[in-house]
């Protein structure tokens, strides 16, 4: 009972959240036009010329859509696959994905450019053997800020919760990504099932709710650039994108560490045009393009040809926020599927939301 009234508020509540959900619709196609390639695609997360390229040497046409979170992509598939050829889960979402039979099995065959993938990121912990999934990109969860507005370097979770940041703090509109980092913050483990510290992420959350002054669906990074919020907690390329052309923003992955994920091509439950998705995933992994799209969206390439060719410009291959380093990098943790445990996350973030009603 108190789940349904909680998502009641939540629904109530949602209606004034300012910022609108960025996905747009799927342009529907019918079946006899065989050359067509439906992308559902995260936003912010590909080189345009990479698809015109796709289009002229396939003589294929894409009609190319965006979403805003693994939740939104979730919910569209979740009822049957609405005509999507391809989409981009994160590594967790395959897990649950695969689970409930929501993707195709991948040819092989038809992507022999799998190879040029580093080894790390074959066979990887949510798709064993690849059945299911291509990486594409990985990154981080992090910090993107205005020095001008903070003052200063920031290295710490704790500065999300500086009161004198009240109202100034964008929050990624991903319930397991922030809900993790304050488990990190806090010396916990971001897929822990315990409802006891699960509740202690979410009050602690609450307590520092003041700061926080919007929930922003892939959209933290316009936020900060157009200066409605000094701190962001966004995905690092798409700070990147942004730094590129404000000299104030910064990014930073804090010293208590956060969570690192891997975002893959994956092919939806009947999809209409399986093989021509296949091209595409193996398009994507010519070094050269590969590239083209890490030099584009200022992620990291999962591309281990494309790396070595000296493909990725040097400023991102040597920066740390992009490849992080060793020392870094033990410090980042992957979200795994928590299953039945999800519910307590989902409730964890209604709470939180209610608070701030
Ligand atoms: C692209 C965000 C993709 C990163 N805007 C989240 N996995």
């Amino acid at each position: 009972m108190k789940r349904i009234i909680l998502l009641f508020l939540l629904f109530l509540f949602s209606a004034f959240i300012p910022v609108s959900c960025a996905s747009s619709p799927l342009i529907p196609v019918t079946p006899s036009e065989e050359n067509v390639l439906n992308i559902f695609n995260w936003s912010d997360y590909i080189a345009p010329e990479v698809i015109t390229a796709f289009e002229e040497k396939y003589n294929a046409k894409i009609n190319y859509s965006t979403y805003d979170s693994n939740e939104s992509l979730f919910a569209k598939l979740r009822g049957g696959n609405p005509g999507y050829d391809l989409i981009v889960p994160t590594g967790d979402y395959v897990e649950i994905m695969i689970k409930l039979g929501m993707l195709e099995k991948l040819n092989h065959d038809n992507i022999p450019n799998l190879k040029n993938l580093d080894d790390k990121f074959l066979d990887y912990f949510f798709d064993p053997g690849n059945q299911y999934s291509a990486a594409y990109q990985w990154g981080t969860a992090g910090i993107g800020y205005n020095i001008k507005e903070t003052g200063g370097e920031i290295d710490s979770w704790t500065a999300l919760f500086d009161p004198k940041f009240k109202n100034q703090v964008a929050l990624v509109e991903d319930l397991r990504v922030v809900l993790g980092l304050v488990l990190i913050y806090l010396g916990e483990d971001p897929n822990t099932t315990d409802p006891a510290v699960i509740e202690k992420a979410k009050d602690y959350l609450v307590r520092q709710k003041e700061v926080i002054s919007v929930f922003a669906p892939d959209t933290g990074q316009t936020l900060l650039e157009q200066g409605e919020v000094d701190l962001a907690v966004e995905w690092s390329g798409d700070i990147f994108q942004v730094m590129m052309d404000n000299p104030d923003l910064r990014y930073v992955i804090p010293k208590e560490g956060s969570i690192v994920w891997v975002d893959t091509l994956a092919i939806p439950k009947n999809a209409p045009h399986k093989e021509l998705a296949e091209k595409f995933i193996n398009f994507t992994l010519e070094p050269e393009i590969s590239a083209q799209i890490s030099n584009y969206v200022a992620y990291a390439t999962p591309n281990k040809v494309a790396l070595e060719q000296g493909l990725i410009t040097e400023s991102d291959r040597n920066n740390p926020a992009i490849y992080p380093p060793p020392e870094v990098y033990e410090r980042l943790q992957y979200l795994h599927d928590i299953g039945e445990a999800t519910i307590l996350y989902d409730d964890a973030w209604t709470e939180l939301k209610v608070s701030l009603w």
